[in-house]
């Protein structure tokens, strides 16, 4: 049995919630629409739950596998509910290192892997692989050349068919770094036909990588890079605003094969952290 104060803490908190979420769509009412894409559906995080998914996002089809700067969790895709948290994913041997900060995250065969970071140092970028059904550290991590991530290395991209991970520099990218899966070895680099400025995000689909972007303007644009030639193009502008900073993305396939785009923002003053789906038109 609860006790009376507990459940009065509880309905307490979802009434703040409730007000919260209300003030936060009143914000965001008056945004403009998509440009090639369309809005399905849009999932808003308020109170602490905004400080475990701000950050990184990944999916399997079932659960979303999000980020904050320190922790990791798990939602249900059908409710958006996180029901799973790992308070200190970082391994000890990392934080020794400085190591402070994960970024976007990407899924492949039950691990997730992480992107993690020492700001502002920006001298040990890693990739960290975690259990995906528990959230814990696998014990396996990997080390990247610094030379090739000197701002630190804000996100990674599995590309399954070709059996590689990618990431890129945050700032005016003009390659994308191309890593073994096995053992996180460079292979080598794609020339981008364009750079790729403050790059959050990214994740394959159908053999396109496609990556959120803070562009400094309204846009927001989502790009997409096709990795047998580096050609970058905007793959859909979001028209989302400066108050937003966009994060990390993931893509799943819907009944018809095509692509729902999730992408995460904060929201304006960071009340908020939103997951907002789109289908391309
Ligand atoms: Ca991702």
């Amino acid at each position: 049995m609860y006790s009376k104060s507990y459940v009065f803490f509880k309905r307490c908190l979802a009434l703040i919630s409730a007000i919260m979420l209300l003030i936060v769509s009143m914000d965001e009412r008056d945004l403009p629409d998509p440009d090639g894409a369309v809005i399905v559906a849009k999932q808003r995080y308020v109170l602490e739950d905004r400080y475990m998914n701000n950050q990184g996002v990944t999916n399997d089809g079932m659960y979303y596998y999000f980020s904050g700067q320190k922790n990791l969790g798990k939602a249900d895709m059908q409710t958006g509910e996180i029901f799973r948290i790992n308070t200190s994913p970082i391994p000890k041997e990392l934080k020794k290192l400085g190591c402070n900060h994960i970024g976007g995250l990407s899924y492949h065969n039950g691990i997730v892997y992480a992107a993690i970071e020492d700001g502002p140092d920006y001298l040990h970028p890693f990739i960290v692989l975690y259990d995906a059904d528990t959230l814990e550290y696998t014990g396996k991590c990997y080390e990247l050349p610094q030379d090739l991530h000197t701002e630190g290395v804000p996100w990674c991209a599995v590309d399954a068919d070709k059996n590689v991970l990618y990431t890129a520099e945050w700032s005016n990218a003009a390659v994308l770094n191309v890593f073994a899966l096995d053992d996180l070895h460079l292979i080598g680099t794609i020339p981008l036909s364009a750079p790729i400025d403050r790059m959050q995000g990214g994740e394959m689909f159908g053999g396109k990588l496609y990556l959120s972007c803070d562009e400094e303007n309204d846009l927001k644009r989502v790009f997409s890079v096709d990795v047998q030639t580096g050609d970058v193009r905007a793959a859909f502008i979001r028209n989302i605003g400066k108050a937003f900073e966009a994060e990390d993305l993931t893509v799943y396939a819907d009944t018809d094969g095509m692509p729902v785009f999730c992408v995460l923002d904060r929201g304006a003053r960071r009340k908020s952290v939103n997951l907002t789906k789109y289908r391309l038109v």
